[in-house]
């Protein structure tokens, strides 16, 4: 595929690829989801490995579905109502002293209660849910894209990994937790969801916020989450493998 293309259509193709990533970005379904940009580049016929590159990466969003096809009751899976004291207190007050702390390796540590996430620009997707365990389930999401938070943090150039600290200890064990390497958290179907189907999200699927990575399996989309550290290394935390699950056998790398 490698043409010689003169040095205008080249701009313009990087203009055009430029555009199509900065609306994608900005959450722009019509066009993530339009075929005008791959039209464009066939009809060049000038489609250079960067630009096809770039393709590549703009494809593999996550599929999203019609509000029709939302299955009527989101399923629950793993801890659905964490017994936790901690929990349980910010649970009783309808989690209005809940904070979710972003931390490790920014350049701002802070943390935001419920309505500064509601109040930061947020993105709804229907996704599907596939659980390794065999059972899919559609359902809407609305939540904060992550980058968002991390842009007010400001990630430092260390960080290579986030975690994700839940407050619930599945069966009476260790805590849960889950991590993804800067890819996945930057990824624009990747929110930090408060939200499903429209209403909060209920108690069995995470509230008051939980992690939607679109493009993973269901256990690295940790519930209840309570703190997002930024970090080098995941090797401390734990039993060293990234996650409740990877410690018990699971692959780190959960991608579908
Ligand atoms: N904190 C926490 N997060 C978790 C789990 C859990 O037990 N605790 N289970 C995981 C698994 S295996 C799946 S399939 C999904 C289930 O999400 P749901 O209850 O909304 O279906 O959450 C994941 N995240
Ligand atoms: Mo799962």
């Amino acid at each position: 595929m490698n043409r010689p293309t003169n040095p205008g259509r080249r701009r313009f193709l990087a203009r055009a690829v430029l555009a199509s990533s900065a609306a994608l970005l900005a959450g722009c379904d019509q066009l993530s989801r339009s075929d005008a940009m791959r039209q464009l580049f066939d009809a060049t016929g000038a489609l250079t490995q960067r630009a096809q590159r770039l393709l590549a990466s703009r494809e593999s969003l996550a599929r999203e579905y019609t509000p029709d096809d939302i299955a009527p009751t989101f399923r629950a899976n793993g801890t659905t109502n964490p017994q936790d004291e901690t929990y349980r207190r910010l649970a009783a007050n309808g989690f209005r002293d809940w904070r979710l702390t972003i931390d490790g390796l920014v350049e701002r540590p802070r943390s935001f209660s419920l309505d500064e996430l509601r109040a930061m620009p947020a993105r709804t997707q229907i996704t599907r849910h596939d659980c390794v365990e065999g059972w899919s389930c559609i359902g809407q999401w609305t939540g904060v894209v992550l980058s968002d938070l991390l842009a007010q943090v400001g990630v430092r150039d260390e960080a290579r990994f986030v975690v994700f600290h839940c407050a619930d200890s599945y069966r009476g064990t260790d805590r849960y937790y889950e991590s993804l390497d800067m890819l996945e958290a930057y990824h624009p179907q990747t929110l930090m969801a408060y939200g499903l189907n429209g209403s909060d999200l209920p108690i069995a699927n995470g509230a008051p916020l939980r992690l939607r990575a679109e493009r993973q399996l269901g256990y690295k989309m940790a519930k209840y989450v309570m703190r997002v550290e930024l970090v080098e290394s995941f090797a401390h935390f734990g039993r060293g493998r990234g996650g409740y699950w990877e410690d018990r056998g699971y692959q780190w790398w959960a991608g579908i």
